[in-house]
């Protein structure tokens, strides 16, 4: 082979790595405490007015943006939006979205599965909460400049771990968040200008629950329904 080809491994530098080795006693307390504090996380659907000092959610994003990714491509966008004008028309048009949804696109055994949750098409936390978070997936990398692309892998997989990551550090700032998932969701391409390798995977409004907000009163699976040992 050419020596000038690259090769497998021709970039591979490694470096080292040595995190402090925790006690395992401290280990399980943290563990404990994290557990405890994770299953009061709550789906939220109806947000206070209250501001949220936007350090927070911009220190969540950089949680989320440590997540492990295909290739260490990091094909994730997170766009934070707060303008009210943009944030109308992002309610508007997933509203638009949703009643054609309810209407019949869901179909009775997807509506049937949504029932427990209450929801329907009108999204007014797309407006009340004070801040939005669309994330992107970029599909491929595309350098707008010289319009040279290049493959991105297990794009889905690599923003859905960064979301789950995102999720955790908004809630452990004590924040409440809802994983929104308008479908379809080209129109937020579309309002916040994004270019074309980037699809929205989904839209998170982020703040206080409101002073008179309800969950839906569900339960989760048991670890020994979840968890097998082999
Ligand atoms: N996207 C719709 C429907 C919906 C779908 C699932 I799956 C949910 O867990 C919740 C809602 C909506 O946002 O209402």
């Amino acid at each position: 082979m050419d020596s000038s080809t690259p090769t497998a491994g021709s970039s591979y530098r490694p470096i080292p790595y040595r995190p402090r080795r925790m006690p395992v006693e401290e280990s399980l307390r943290t563990a404990a405490w994290l557990s405890e504090r994770m299953a009061q996380r709550r789906t939220v659907r109806a947000f206070s007015a209250d501001p949220v000092d936007e350090r927070l959610v911009v220190d969540a994003i950089a949680v989320a943006a440590t997540a492990p990714s295909g290739a260490h491509q990091q094909p994730w966008t997170f766009v934070l939006v707060t303008d009210p004008d943009v944030r109308a028309r992002i309610r508007e048009a997933a509203e638009a979205e949703e009643r054609r949804a309810y209407e019949g696109r869901l179909g009775a055994e997807w509506l049937a599965a949504l029932a427990p949750l209450g929801t329907d098409e009108h999204k007014p936390h797309l407006t009340e909460a004070p801040f939005l978070i669309v994330v992107f997936a970029q599909r491929y990398y595309l350098d707008e400049g010289t319009g040279n692309k290049h493959k991105h892998y297990y794009v889905d997989e690599s923003v859905g771990i960064a979301v789950g990551m995102l999720l955790t550090a908004l809630h452990l700032a004590g924040l409440a968040a809802l994983t929104h998932t308008p479908s379809p969701m080209r129109f937020l391409s579309e309002i916040l200008n994004r270019p074309r390798n980037e699809k929205a995977f989904a839209v998170i409004p982020v703040g206080y629950p409101a002073d008179d907000a309800t969950v839906p009163d569900l339960t989760r699976k048991p670890l020994d329904r979840v968890l097998l040992r082999v």
